[in-house]
């Protein structure tokens, strides 16, 4: 592919989405693809002043926009939904112009946001609170919910959409406006969302207050700008614990509310009574797909000595042949790392690894014909010990594998990592399985049986603990962080008695 047809596919794909944005803005910031290395875009940026205009346009929003009845508010969202479907393929192909994944991967994530669109359209009539019993007389109870506020949604690279979509579809549907402040790797894919909700909202009609949803392009100081803004009553983040561990505090600061979705280090058990050929593949999605740069990705691989030998070398074997090439011209599973800091990274941890004892299974850089970009055969690392690298999130496709011989051990190295979002555990004995899903079990926000790390769905809440940040995005309850709670308690009788049997008589 050449740097020309690359770029002229970003416009094309653009356009299509019904986006307007000036792609070849003289001195801009400049959009680089991982899937050849080449400028696709120079897009103009927001700074402090700009970010405060957008956030001030959807404060006047919210106004407008609490007042709206939420089954209104989710026949907005119902059109957006019905927008993306229409949008499917190109938005899935710009998800792979900036984040390199393959065309499935690609049109799945769009997928995901079509999908959270439905659920939050039958949300939007059922932000139910609870009547609640009162120890008064003629007293009734009951707590309602309100809309929230502005909210701030950061993403990160390897999403471009989904996670915004989780967040503003449910947002909308409680009343709140959205600012959005993409990734700086991958702020088209966010552009080409907007002009597609842009579609849905013009189809809604003048209900939608201006500035109901916005992007801003940049880099820290537009993040910077929104986290502090006191005008931004939730702020969503997906990204890195290094990044949270900057919003986190500074939200804190200032009494902000805040969801955080941050890194994971999600392992994957293998028990003797496991079906090994499902967890095979189950490993192999979950380890190489989106070149193991999913926050979900599979990182860690606990195997019972009993059958060691017979899974590792058929993960050996699924490693060496898996296709790598480009997602925009062949039909490869695993596409492009991010950048060249991605494979520094890798390049670095797996050092690391080797320096520990541990032997190295691929890793190396991939030759597809593309010298400015990054593809590298996904590394399987057998390790003798759970140490070094193996304890962090490396955002790269490497897969530590270890020998384990007793359950109730391997639980405590499990869950003995930072992070704590996802895992797995592959048998068909009803004690393991239980005992991973109980108490004492894996201490993840998800936890499998028989399916890999990744691929959640978004009926789910999705997010985990201890460094993943402890937010909840998506479905089940996810939707109250995007609403205030209002307790009410209504005398419609003709005495004023007190709680907890007080006596005030005046
Ligand atoms: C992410 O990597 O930030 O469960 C999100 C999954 C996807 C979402 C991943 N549904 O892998």
């Amino acid at each position: 592919m050449t740097r020309q047809s690359l770029s002229e596919i970003t416009r094309t794909t653009m356009s299509a989405c019904g986006s307007g944005v000036a792609l070849d803005h003289d001195g801009g910031m400049e959009i680089v693809s991982p899937v050849d290395g080449s400028v696709v875009a120079r897009l103009a940026t927001d700074d402090a002043d700009t970010t405060g205009a957008a956030i001030d346009r959807a404060s006047a929003a919210f106004r407008a926009w609490r007042m709206v009845p939420a089954p209104r508010r989710g026949e907005l969202v119902r059109l957006f939904g019905e927008e993306l479907r229409k949008s499917k393929e190109d938005l899935g192909r710009m998800v792979s112009i900036e984040a390199g994944k393959s065309p499935s991967e690609g049109q799945g994530e769009v997928q995901e946001m079509i999908d959270i669109c439905d659920f939050a359209v039958g949300l939007s009539r059922q932000l139910y609170g609870l009547t609640i019993a009162t120890e008064r007389p003629g007293h009734r109870m009951m707590e309602t919910w309100h809309p929230l506020g502005v909210v701030g949604i950061i993403t990160a690279f390897n999403f471009p959409c989904a996670p915004w979509c989780w967040n503003s579809a449910l947002a909308l549907v409680c009343g709140d406006p959205v600012v959005w402040k993409p990734s700086e790797k991958t702020p088209l894919t966010a552009l080409a969302c907007q002009a597609v909700l842009d579609r849905a909202i013009a189809r809604f009609g003048d209900e939608a207050p201006e500035g109901l949803s916005q992007v801003l392009v940049g880099g820290p100081e537009v993040g910077t700008a929104l986290v502090e803004s006191e005008k931004v009553a939730l702020i969503s983040a997906t990204g890195s614990t290094r990044m949270g561990r900057i919003v986190g505090p500074k939200v804190a600061e200032r009494f902000g509310k805040c969801i955080l979705e941050l890194g994971g280090n999600n392992a994957g058990i293998v028990c003797p009574s496991a079906d090994l050929d499902m967890a095979l593949r189950a490993i192999a999605f979950g380890a190489m797909g989106t070149a193991g740069q999913r926050c979900t990705t599979m990182r860690r691989l606990f195997v019972h000595e009993d059958i060691y030998d017979q899974i590792v070398p058929a993960l050996k074997k699924a490693y060496g042949s898996v296709t790598i090439g480009n997602p925009l011209e062949t039909d490869a599973l695993v596409g492009p790392l991010i950048d060249g800091a991605a494979f520094e990274g890798m390049t670095a941890a797996l050092d690391e690894a080797r320096s520990l004892g541990g032997t190295v299974h691929g890793g190396g850089r991939e030759d597809v014909g593309a010298e400015a970009a990054y593809y590298v055969r996904p590394a399987l690392v057998e390790m003798p010990s759970h140490e070094g690298p193996v304890l962090r999130e490396t955002f790269a496709p490497i897969l530590y594998v270890m020998k384990y011989s007793d359950f109730d051990r391997v639980l405590e190295d499990h869950n003995a990592v930072g992070g704590g979002l996802s895992s797995s555990v592959f048998t068909t004995d009803l004690r393991e399985m239980e005992t991973f899903l109980s108490a004492r079990g894996s201490d993840c926000g998800i936890a499998n049986v028989n399916i890999g790390t990744s691929g959640a769905e978004i009926g789910g809440a999705f997010g985990g603990e201890k460094e993943t940040g402890g937010g909840r995005e998506s479905g089940s309850d996810a939707w109250r962080a995007y609403m205030r709670r209002s307790t009410n308690t209504i005398n419609y009788s003709r005495e004023l008695p007190l709680a907890q049997g007080v006596v005030f008589d005046i």
